[in-house]
């Protein structure tokens, strides 16, 4: 069909173009960090990790984390499991530098589907930054 024209090359053009003007494409892995995953948000990309890298069931763990993007006033780290409809027994610490933070004494206390939730606020407005993982 004639509208399905502008394809090929020029769309593909176009699309880098949109591409390269988000935050996700900008957001390189933190200086000095090997691993960690990448969340991408329409106004934050963050990049986290855990310590230790591999999240234990029922004991404590903490994450770093770093924000690309517009300037940064507060940041909630929580712990959810969709299928169960429960949050953590615990409230970790927050310690916010800047884009980059430590979120320490979490704990996922079951084995299952787990969503780590950064909560970001700033003057840009506020976005929840999802990861997921499943505890066996
Ligand atoms: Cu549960």
């Amino acid at each position: 069909m004639a509208r399905w024209r502008l394809g090929g090359p020029a769309l593909a053009a176009t699309l880098a173009l949109v591409l390269a003007a988000g935050h996700a494409a900008a957001c390189a892995r933190p200086q000095g960090w090997t691993g960690g995953a990448k969340i991408a948000g329409e106004l934050w990309t963050a990049w986290w990790r855990s310590e230790p890298a591999a999240i234990p069931v029922g004991t404590h763990f903490s994450i770093r984390f770093h924000l690309c993007g517009p300037p940064v006033g507060r940041v909630g780290v929580r712990g959810w499991m969709p299928d169960h409809r429960h949050g953590m027994n615990y409230r970790p610490a927050v310690t916010l530098n800047g884009l980059s933070g430590t979120a320490e004494g979490l704990m996922f206390h079951m084995p299952g589907r787990w969503q780590l939730i950064l909560d970001v606020r700033g003057a840009a407005g506020r976005e929840k930054l999802t990861a997921e993982t499943v505890l066996e």
